[in-house]
């Protein structure tokens, strides 16, 4: 019997680890990583890419030279290919940690810059599904096993607009994102949303005389003369799609500011704003639109900024940090300790192992923050996203918009697991 046999301790054996390169949503190389256990059980997993990368995120590795404008992933396939593979292959772990922690000691470097975030990631996935394999249970099962916690469904920011490095820069911010926080499934949700997504598109339409043109995330990327004319626009879709800003349909901003500070100023499109300046504008935007979450409104240096932040919206606010963390413990703890922010962007890619993201989100919740578990710009037809989020009891999961397939396979799995291994999406 599968379950029963969930419940006894697992060793697991590892007979061989490969990996290929393959392609992911921008058509650049990323790779697919497997794992053989002794006794039959398998898994493979393959990992995505940022765009819009934090400076203190794991080092990916690339191969340079000519070949896919040296964005090539072929030595960390090697890297797993051969090294991991010979130094792992026969060696029996009980845990996820265990594995884990022979890579980082394999690695040896302090940002797994010598066999690569990549191949590492794609060891401690592939294992991890393995693993639930062998136990017989489904991945966000061995995933809430892993964490000690009760799996419940996430609620979808999902991503309507794009701006910024996702979408040729045409606005300076990157994600205007609907989330519905009274909604009590998956299904009803990706429902509203598909009206916003039409209302949104027809309005483009007719306000740009444009066709629609999606952005790496499928978000609809207008060509709209602010930042604010697509907050405004997000607003006008809503509307015009039939609901009540705020209570059904809320809004959450992924600034990326980051992306767009330079010369000591944040450039806001055809602005030039102070750290002061760039505060107050985001205020107004607050005041003035439904926005219930701001992630990465400062850029990821800018501490002083976070502190000022925090202290003006939070509360009314959630202060989210993605390149400001990069799902770091260390990075993490001092925004603890600084009260610099109050929610967690967490991603795998940013931090390489399973282990040392769950480490995140543990310290996260200790401090009583809320976790968002996101997608990457680039991303692959794998799911086990939706997995991760469910299994790890996040409050938020953030995939994209509901349009190009490599997001809808989180989507999609977050409909079965709603509607199939009956998981609830619950009030918080
Ligand atoms: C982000 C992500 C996802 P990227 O900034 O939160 O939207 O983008 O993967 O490019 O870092
Ligand atoms: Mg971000």
């Amino acid at each position: 019997m599968p379950l029963k046999r969930s419940w006894q301790r697992l060793m697991s054996e590892i007979a061989s680890l490969s990996a290929i390169e393959i392609l992911d949503s921008r058509g650049k190389p990323t790779l697919l990583a497997r794992c053989d256990l002794a006794d039959g059980s398998l898994g493979a997993a393959s990992l995505p890419s940022g765009a819009s990368t934090g400076a203190a995120e794991a080092h990916e590795l690339r191969d340079g030279g000519d070949r896919y404008a040296g964005q090539g992933c072929l030595r960390a396939v090697a890297n797993i290919n051969s090294e991991i593979n010979k130094a792992l292959a026969g060696r029996r772990f009980e845990r996820q940690a265990q594995l884990d922690k022979a890579l980082i000691e394999l690695d040896g470097s302090l940002n797994k810059s010598r066999l690569g975030s990549n191949a590492i990631l794609g060891v401690s996935l592939a294992f991890c599904r393995a693993q639930s394999a062998q136990a017989g249970l489904p991945l966000y099962r061995h995933l809430a096993r892993m964490a000690d916690l009760a799996p419940r469904l996430p609620r979808p920011m999902i991503n309507l607009f794009s701006g910024g490095a996702h979408a040729g820069g045409q606005v300076a911010i990157q994600d205007v994102q609907l989330v519905l926080p009274k909604a009590q499934s998956i299904r009803h949700t990706l429902e509203v949303a598909s009206d916003v997504f039409r209302a949104a598109a027809k309005l483009i339409r007719s306000r740009y005389g444009m066709r629609l043109l999606t952005a790496d995330e499928g978000g609809l990327a207008p060509p709209c003369e602010s930042s604010e004319a697509l907050l405004s626009a997000a607003v006008d879709a809503i509307l015009a799609a039939g609901y009540k800003m705020g209570d059904e349909v809320a809004l959450t901003l992924d600034v990326a500011a980051t992306q767009f500070y330079e010369d000591d100023c944040y450039q806001l499109d055809a602005e030039e704003l102070s750290r002061e300046a760039m505060i107050a504008r985001l205020e107004n935007w607050c005041r003035d639109y439904p926005i219930v979450s701001l992630e990465d409104g400062l850029q990821q240096d800018d501490w002083t900024g976070w502190r000022k932040l925090l202290q003006r919206l939070g509360g009314r606010v959630k202060i989210l940090g993605d390149d400001l963390l990069c799902t770091n413990t260390g990075r993490i703890q001092r925004a603890i300790s600084e009260n610099a922010a109050d929610s967690l962007l967490l991603k795998v890619n940013q931090i390489g192992t399973l282990t040392e993201a769950l480490a995140a989100l543990k310290l996260a919740r200790q401090a009583g923050w809320q976790v968002v578990i996101s997608a990457r710009s680039g991303e692959t037809e794998d799911d086990w996203l939706a997995d991760l989020a469910a299994g790890w009891a996040a409050d938020y999961i953030k995939v994209g918009s509901i349009t190009q397939s490599e997001r809808l396979a989180k989507y999609n799995r977050l409909l079965v697991l709603e509607q199939m291994d009956g998981l609830r999406l619950e009030q918080r």
